[in-house]
Parts: structure tokens; C-alpha cells; sequence
């Protein structure tokens, strides 16, 4: 990897992106990824790089239903494994949810880099390498576990593909979404989109998700029965918008 200085402007950025070609040369980030992470950061720098009142919103929502759900699941690519392990393992500690790989370029060799690196940052079991059941795809995200993925009634898929996130919500799961484009179909599909940067999303989640832990049942509840995916999509889209202005105004003569 190449050594990048903490003080240089684009540090964050550059980081994320020597972490997913190192990915790609360990061989268990796809090299599709680097067109996948291309295409988060477009979104990103149009977000402004932070992290948005909706996103915020969708935050804790998606933690409440994590922490409420009888079998929930986070399902990890590769470039989630190259980007954020870590996180996902304290996420996976902190609100209970097992761990399971589900690849788009699945190879056996692939499923069993990423396992062993969550494994590296702490995980105790990883599910995916056995899979033995199926959802109703073509492709080979279809291939899930019974105890994970198949019966999940609470799913976190971050860098998701639509298709599998429009057939896991016809399961009638909660499917919870990070990514950074709002259009995107697997963003329209989800019961939770979260529209923002997997590593700030993951950090956001886990720190929620400790103090939330203490929060009543009830106020849970209340998280979840009075959310409005379509009103943060549509304020995602406006955060941009706005954004956008004030970069216009700047730049104005
Ligand atoms: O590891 P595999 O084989 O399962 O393949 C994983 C990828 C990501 C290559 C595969 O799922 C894929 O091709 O994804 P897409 O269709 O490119 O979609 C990725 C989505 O995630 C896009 O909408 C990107 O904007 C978004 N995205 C990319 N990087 C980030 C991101 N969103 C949040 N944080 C990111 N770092």
C-alpha cells in the first residue's frame, strides 16, 4: 500500500482507495470493486464527504432494527471486507447479528480470504462458505445459508446489488442498504437506505448502536413504526442539491 500522509487533504478518500486495490492484490476485493468504489466516491464528493441529517436518521433507524430483530444478518463483498472489517465485527458484537459472506463473483478461494480476514479482526463464526439454500436469483447471490442470510428477518447488505435487495425484501425481511447513490435501484428497493460512506455509516451505526443498546424496546419501536424511507430519499437527493448550490455559489463571480 502506498504510505499516504494523515495531513494530506484527500487523506480519507486515498485511504479507502489504497484499501481496495490492496484488496484486489490479496485477491478477495473483485477488481470490479474498483469501479464500485470509483463510483461511491463520485457520490461522496457530490454529498459533500460527510455524513447527512437523513443519513443520521436512517442510522438509527437501521440500528433499532438490528438490535430488535430475532436473526439478524450483515452480509459482507468484497469491498466491504477490504474497506471496513473491523467495523463490521463491532457492529456484529454490538447489536448480535451474525456474519455472512455473499459474493457477486463468487470463487471459492475469494470466500475463504474474506472469512479469514473477518476472522483476523475478531469474528468467532463467519457464514457463506457452506451455502444451503437459495434465493430465487440467477446469479450467484443467490447462494445463502439457512441460519443466515435465508432466514434473517432483519438484513444489512452493504454495496448492494438490486436485484438480490428487491428479492430479499419480497421475503418480507427488513433490508437495510449503505450506498452512497440515492437513484440506485438497490437504494429505491430497500426498507432502510442508508445513503452515505460505508466506513462512516459502519462508524455511525456502532456508536449508535452502544448507546441505543440501554434505549427501551418500546422507543425502538417508535424508531421504526414512525420512519420514512422515501422522505430520507428524497432529502438525500436534496442534501446533494443543496450542496451543490452552495459549491455553485462559491465559484460564482
Ligand atoms: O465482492 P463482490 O463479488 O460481491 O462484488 C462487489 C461489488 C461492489 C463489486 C458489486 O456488488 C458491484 O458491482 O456493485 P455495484 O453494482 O457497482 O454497486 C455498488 C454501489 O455501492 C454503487 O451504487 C456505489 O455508488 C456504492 N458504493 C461504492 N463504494 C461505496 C459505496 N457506497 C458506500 N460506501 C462506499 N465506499
Amino acid at each position: 500500500m502506498t504510505d499516504i500522509p494523515p495531513d494530506h487533504p484527500r487523506y480519507e478518500s486515498l485511504l479507502a482507495r489504497e484499501k481496495v486495490a490492496a484488496g484486489v492484490k490479496k485477491g478477495f476485493t473483485s477488481i470490479q470493486g474498483l469501479i464500485a468504489q470509483g463510483r461511491g466516491e463520485s457520490f461522496d464528493y457530490l454529498l459533500g464527504e460527510r455524513s447527512t441529517e437523513s443519513a443520521l436518521y436512517a442510522e438509527r433507524a437501521a440500528v433499532a432494527a438490528l438490535l430488535l430483530a430475532e436473526n439478524p444478518v450483515i452480509s459482507v463483498n468484497g469491498n466491504v471486507a477490504a474497506l471496513a472489517p473491523e467495523k463490521v465485527v463491532a457492529l456484529a458484537d454490538l447489536t448480535g447479528a451474525k456474519i455472512e459472506v455473499n459474493l457477486f463473483h463468487r470463487t471459492e478461494t475469494r470466500m475463504h480470504l474474506i472469512i479469514e480476514q473477518l476472522k483476523a479482526c475478531g469474528a468467532s463464526e463467519v457464514l457463506g462458505k457452506k451455502p444451503d439454500a437459495s434465493l430465487d436469483l440467477s446469479h450467484d447471490r443467490r447462494l445463502v445459508e439457512s441460519r443466515g442470510i435465508y432466514s434473517a428477518d432483519v438484513v444489512l447488505v452493504p454495496l448492494e446489488d438490486g436485484d438480490r435487495c428487491e428479492k430479499l425484501v419480497e421475503m418480507e425481511k427488513i433490508v437495510i442498504t449503505i450506498d452512497l447513490n440515492p437513484l440506485s435501484r438497490t437504494s429505491r428497493m430497500a426498507t432502510i437506505s442508508i445513503v452515505d460512506n460505508l466506513t462512516r455509516a459502519l462508524e455511525n451505526m456502532a456508536k449508535f448502536a452502544g448507546e441505543m443498546r440501554k434505549e427501551r424496546k418500546d422507543e425502538l419501536v417508535n424508531l421504526i413504526t414512525s420512519y420514512d424511507n422515501k422522505k430520507v430519499l428524497s432529502e438525500a437527493i436534496s442534501e446533494i442539491q443543496e450542496h451543490l448550490k452552495n459549491l455553485a455559489a462559491e465559484v460564482e463571480y
